[in-house]
């Protein structure tokens, strides 16, 4: 066990439905600590490349033209495993198979619109984190 940060993001579905308290209460009540946080609404060239690794996916474009159709809330959470405990409760990629409790079945709208992005490796962490956000504006 080890405190790690991870990165989360509030969805465009999510802040259009007034759920950004919502979903940071079930992050807090996790036990993770949110210790940067900012409201933005992504370009088409910031959204492209934070999803570069998804390109060739064919949903890749739908995706890009969701994540800038408003603003998101990008965020730093610390704690224990922040990684996989932020994984667990944000429940699995599609609602219809997320766990009762988490972020995606009570609040995800589809398997696109589904409210919360979250790294899926400590690796890939470092590297979400390091797109938006200076050292400086994380604050633990
Ligand atoms: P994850 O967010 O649970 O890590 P990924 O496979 O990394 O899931 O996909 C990134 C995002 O792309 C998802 O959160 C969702 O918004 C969208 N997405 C994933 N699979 C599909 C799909 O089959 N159709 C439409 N959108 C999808
Ligand atoms: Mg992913």
């Amino acid at each position: 066990m080890s405190t790690e940060r991870t990165f989360s993001i509030i969805k465009p579905d999510a802040t259009r439905r007034n759920l950004t308290g919502a979903v940071t209460a079930k992050l807090e009540e996790a036990g993770l600590r949110v210790v940067a946080s900012k409201r933005i609404h992504m370009s088409k060239e910031q959204a492209e490349g934070f999803y570069g690794v998804h390109r060739e996916r064919p949903f890749f474009n739908d995706l890009v033209s969701f994540m800038i159709s408003g603003p998101v809330v990008v965020q730093v959470l610390e704690g224990e495993n922040a990684v996989l405990k932020n994984r667990e409760v944000m429940g699995a990629t599609n609602p219809a198979n997320a766990d009762a409790g988490t972020i995606r079945k009570e609040f995800a709208e589809s398997i696109e619109a589904n409210s919360v992005h979250g790294s899926d490796s400590a690796e890939n962490a470092a590297i979400e984190i390091a797109f938006f956000f200076k050292p400086e504006e994380i604050v633990g």
